[in-house]
């Protein structure tokens, strides 16, 4: 006879759910005790936005689940801007969220709160489970929603009474993959749109189609119709580097956005939204399709996407057309004062074979794309739902699904101070993660944003609200204060040491890269100006315009 916690976790485990996010409460004791007679790696998070991020993380690498392990509904909305960003992502998780006992929910105790309102936000599938014997069944659903396309985030409330009682059973979840591809009719009519002369036709890639054999597909198209690729603006996980199809990704300034796009009569989307902007300025488009493009999906979320860029391949008959692959090259080691280009030319020097690259560097990473272009093949995770303080939680739940390899997150100063506790978790987990924190005392991408959307009379009341230098943060202290070696860089000799000492020590480093803001003074002035005439000066000169800024 099994309590309900231990026929939960064996559920869990038994369909490959083996590692759990936990930022645990008393009325998830039972799930705890329950760890010690099980096969499952649970890791302590100390803020729930680390256990969410993390478990984003690790579905991406792993293409599984994590399960999360989350305190009723404060300890999940805790959780709630990474569980976003992980939805949007599209990846699979089991949410666990302990609640009360049911017959203590009437007494309105402290932590009683709505749970399902809540997770509604981020997750379609909810449930709670009302009896111990219907756990297993509950959690067998919750992990099969979670897996199968189009996955998502699924949310199984357990009372704690439910935990406790007797007459758990462990129930076997049906994993068996959904293969449907494209319709016949849908590809024919893609690879004729392909095959016409004279049209301009795009392509945009996303979320499935972004590993190796997506990628190799489409540029087999490409080479053979002389389609153009591009991939979406925050890729869920795309696979780059020397000797992979190299593909260019939409801006995220919608004005450079629209540029890329200009003059395509045929945008041929796969497995990615329609590109949008991400907010809406006075006088700009939101929508980023030019008027005559024409959109065509392959395929909806729920459909076998690899599947159905190869039957497009072979519609097109490019079967036997090599793919264009990236040679290998990498940028010089840079020296003098220390900048945020600086910093992307040391990481595509020095990175490793087999990295994973998390990526929430924001302004300071512009030029990270290009410096890596032909570093060793490796994976970019990108902060797919725009909700900051993601890059630290997902590197670490990147470092545990990715075992041996090594993990190098880019992180802007504001965002990491949003989950800083994750460095905490990279040390009691010893995962080889090297934080390179892009320490330029600003929430720099507002001031851009600011002058961007026309707001009138900001004085220094408002850039005060943007600025971090007043009372600087010193991310070495707080590193070292969690037990992890770290160092500060303000040159780009002492950056490029310490990136080699971070990456050729095993274990978690910290790297606080001293930089200046990429755009402030006259540079800050003119780009609002610049992005305003980009729609209206000759398409070849803005395209020259936004390989200068967002390479
Ligand atoms: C959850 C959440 N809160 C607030 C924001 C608004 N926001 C976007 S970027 C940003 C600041 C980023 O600062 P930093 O990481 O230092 O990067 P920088 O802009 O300096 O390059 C803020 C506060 C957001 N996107 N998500
Ligand atoms: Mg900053």
């Amino acid at each position: 006879m099994s309590n309900g916690a231990k026929a939960l976790i064996k559920t869990l485990t038994n369909a490959g759910v083996d590692t759990c996010f936990t930022n645990p409460g008393t009325s998830e004791m039972h799930f705890v005790a329950a760890l010690d007679s099980s096969d499952m790696r649970a890791v302590l998070c100390l803020f729930e936005g680390v256990a969410t991020g993390a478990a984003d993380g690790y579905a991406r690498i792993a293409n599984k689940p994590a399960a999360t392990l989350l305190h009723l509904g404060c300890g999940l909305g805790n959780g709630l801007a990474n569980l976003h960003n992980a939805r949007k992502a599209r990846v699979p998780m089991v949410n666990i969220i302990g609640d009360h006992a049911i017959y203590h929910k009437q007494y309105d105790a402290p932590l009683e709160s709505d749970i399902v309102t809540v997770a509604r936000n981020v997750s379609s599938w909810i449930r709670t489970s009302s009896k111990t014997e219907q756990v297993g069944a509950d959690a067998a659903e919750a992990i099969e929603v979670a897996q199968k396309a189009p996955q998502q985030i699924s949310t199984l409330i357990l009372p704690a009474d439910v935990s406790w009682g007797d007459g758990g059973a462990v129930v076997e979840a049906d994993l068996t993959p959904v293969i449907e591809t494209a319709a016949e009719n849908v590809v024919s009519q893609l690879a004729d749109i392909l095959l016409t002369r004279g049209k301009k036709t795009a392509i945009l890639l996303g979320r499935r189609v972004l590993l190796e054999e997506g990628l190799i597909a489409a540029s087999k198209i490409a080479e053979k119709t002389g389609a153009k690729l591009f991939t979406e603006v925050f890729p869920t996980r795309l696979e780059r580097g020397a000797g992979l199809p190299s593909v260019e990704r939409i801006a995220y300034l919608s004005e450079m956005a629209s540029v890329q796009l200009s003059g395509y009569e045929n945008l041929i989307i796969i497995d990615s939204a329609e590109p949008v902007s991400f907010f809406a300025y006075p006088g700009k488009q939101s929508y980023l399709v030019p008027k005559k493009c024409t959109v065509h999906h392959l395929v909806n979320p729920d459909q076998d996407a690899v599947g159905s860029i190869q039957a497009l391949v072979e519609a097109v008959a490019a079967t036997d057309v090599e793919p264009k692959l990236q040679q290998a090259g990498r940028p010089k080691l840079p020296s003098g004062k220390l900048n945020a280009s600086k910093v992307c030319e040391a990481v595509g020097a020095l990175m490793p074979e087999n990295a994973i690259i998390s990526d929430e560097a924001q302004t300071s990473g512009l030029k990270l794309p290009i410096c890596t272009a032909g570093a060793p093949r490796h994976d970019v995770l990108t902060l797919t739902g725009g909700a900051i303080g993601q890059g630290l939680p997902v590197a670490i739940g990147a470092a545990i699904a990715g075992k041996d390899r090594p993990v190098i997150t880019l992180v802007g100063d504001g965002s990491a101070m949003y989950t800083i506790q994750s460095l905490w978790t990279m040390m009691n987990e010893n995962l080889d993660v090297t934080v390179i924190v892009l320490n330029n005392r600003s929430y720099a991408i507002l001031n851009i944003e600011l002058e961007r959307v026309g707001a009138e009379g900001a004085g220094p009341k408002a850039k005060s609200q943007l600025d971090l230098s007043k009372t600087e943060i010193d991310f070495v202290a707080m590193a070292k204060g969690m037990g992890m070696p770290a160092e500060k860089a303000t040159t780009a000799e002492e950056f490029n040491v310490a990136l080699k000492r971070a990456i050729s020590e095993p274990g978690p480093h910290l790297i606080d890269a001293i930089v200046p803001s990429e755009y402030e003074g006259l540079k800050l002035k003119v780009l609002p100006h610049l992005l305003n005439v980009m729609g209206k000066i000759p398409s070849p000169v803005a395209k020259a315009i936004k390989r200068k800024i967002a390479p």
